[in-house]
């Protein structure tokens, strides 16, 4: 067999290799890139401060709560977010939960109870809604990029303040809160 035949194949054979490995890179960058510059898309949907008869959580507890809404196509986990009344104050980290609990399914709702009782499951945080208003703030897991954010003023008891429709800018109060389900 001819020398430089054998030799023009093989150099030609490795160009192919090392462009598909080039190619195939250039691709994973891109995946990565893509990956990190998208936020999560998930929305501070509605919340009660003041739950005197409302609904009561697993244990029977009328507690503060704000549900998340998922609007993706995606289901997102929020083990390792955080939560904080403001992003200069200390954060708390949502738990991880042994079941898929904290997993919101696509165009799905998750209720947080703020209840300070993080014993009865990850989705009771430590922390409280003030019945006069304040913020809350959804954070990545990176501690600093802001999810969602939303500040509310006095809130009256039994009544539900929330985004209409859901994910929606517009705000609205509703008279039947709707903990897990569709605003309306
Ligand atoms: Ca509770
Ligand atoms: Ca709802």
């Amino acid at each position: 067999m001819n020398y430089n035949y054998l030799l023009i194949k093989n150099i030609k054979t490795r160009s192919l290799v090392l462009l598909t490995l080039l190619l195939g890179f250039s691709i994973l960058s891109c995946e990565d890139e893509r990956e990190t510059n998208t936020k999560v898309s998930l929305f501070i949907n509605e919340l009660l401060a003041k739950n005197d008869n409302c609904c009561p959580d697993e244990l029977g507890e009328y507690d503060d709560w704000f549900e998340l809404y998922n609007p993706g196509d995606k289901d997102i986990n929020i083990e390792g977010m955080y939560v904080t009344d403001s992003p200069g104050n200390e954060l708390y980290k949502i738990p991880s939960s042994s079941s898929n609990a904290m997993t919101i399914p696509s165009k799905g709702y998750l209720v947080l109870w703020c209840d300070k009782e993080s014993e009865q499951g990850a989705n009771h945080l430590e922390m409280k809604l003030k019945t006069e208003g304040e913020y809350i703030f959804l954070i990545d897991t990176d501690s600093v990029t802001i999810i969602d954010s939303v500040s509310f003023g006095m809130q009256e008891a039994d009544i539900s303040f929330g985004r209409s429709p859901d994910g929606a800018d517009n705000w609205e109060l509703f008279s039947v809160p709707t903990p897990g389900r569709p605003n309306k």
